[in-house]
């Protein structure tokens, strides 16, 4: 995972954080128990000690375990609080997102999902979003739930029919960027991927009003050949 939107780094950061602590706990339990092993090892013609430790420092450890455990605990609310913060519009971003976020409905089908634009048009399997905007998905189904996982992006969410979820990313950087199946919907579950284009404001401007004539001409060519009779 390279994070590339303000909340993945949150949850980049408290995984590093995390894997940080686990190595200090490794390491530790390894140093005390070899300082342990060292200073009560057999002499030559005498059985080793039996140690336990005295309850003055089974309290000790018991209260230092305790606080580490509530430290890491802390962090963690706090890195998962920030991460799921709506992010605001940079200054390079989409100038009619600077006060509200872009919100474009995520709409997941057997297997497939399908993208609605504010402007009336959409897209199928892509997701065409501005870069340094704070972008809002309004996650939906028509059928079973899905889940929307791009990793670099954002954390998954579900889309559950009859329920609307939202996932708010904002992408730094342009580029393409991959999704994944992440629950079990059906059997071609594996096959409903998604991508995310993250272009620039003025490229997404023109995407999604080329994308709308594109779609109202072929509406308009299908209406044309039902009133000629050319289709029943
Ligand atoms: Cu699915």
């Amino acid at each position: 995972m390279t994070p590339h939107s303000p909340g993945t780094d949150q949850i980049s950061t408290l995984l590093s954080i995390g894997l940080v602590a686990a190595a200090i706990v490794v390491v530790a339990i390894n140093l005390a128990l070899f300082y342990a092993v060292r200073k009560n090892r057999a002499q030559r013609g005498s059985a080793p000690r039996a140690s336990g430790g005295g309850r003055r420092v089974q309290f000790r450890v018991g209260a230092l375990l305790t606080v580490f455990a509530l430290a890491i605990f802390v962090v963690s609310l706090v890195f998962t609080g920030k991460a799921r913060e709506t992010p605001a519009t940079g200054a390079a971003g989409l100038a009619a997102a600077k006060t509200e976020p872009l919100t474009i409905k995520a709409t997941g089908q057997q297997w497939l999902w399908r993208y609605d634009y504010p402007n009336g048009a959409f897209s199928y399997y892509k997701l065409v979003v501005p870069v340094d905007t704070a972008v809002k998905l309004e996650l939906l189904s028509t059928d079973v739930v899905h889940t929307w996982d791009v990793p670099d992006l954002s954390g998954k969410r579900d889309a559950v029919p009859g329920k609307t979820n939202e996932v708010v990313f904002r992408a730094d950087q342009e580029g393409e960027y991959d999704g994944q199946s992440a629950s079990l919907s059906g059997q071609a579950y594996a096959a409903m991927r998604t991508a995310v284009e993250v272009v620039s404001p003025q490229a997404y401007e023109d995407f999604v009003k080329q994308q709308k004539a594109d779609i109202e001409t072929a509406q308009d060519r299908v209406v044309g050949l039902i009133e000629n009779g050319e289709v029943p």
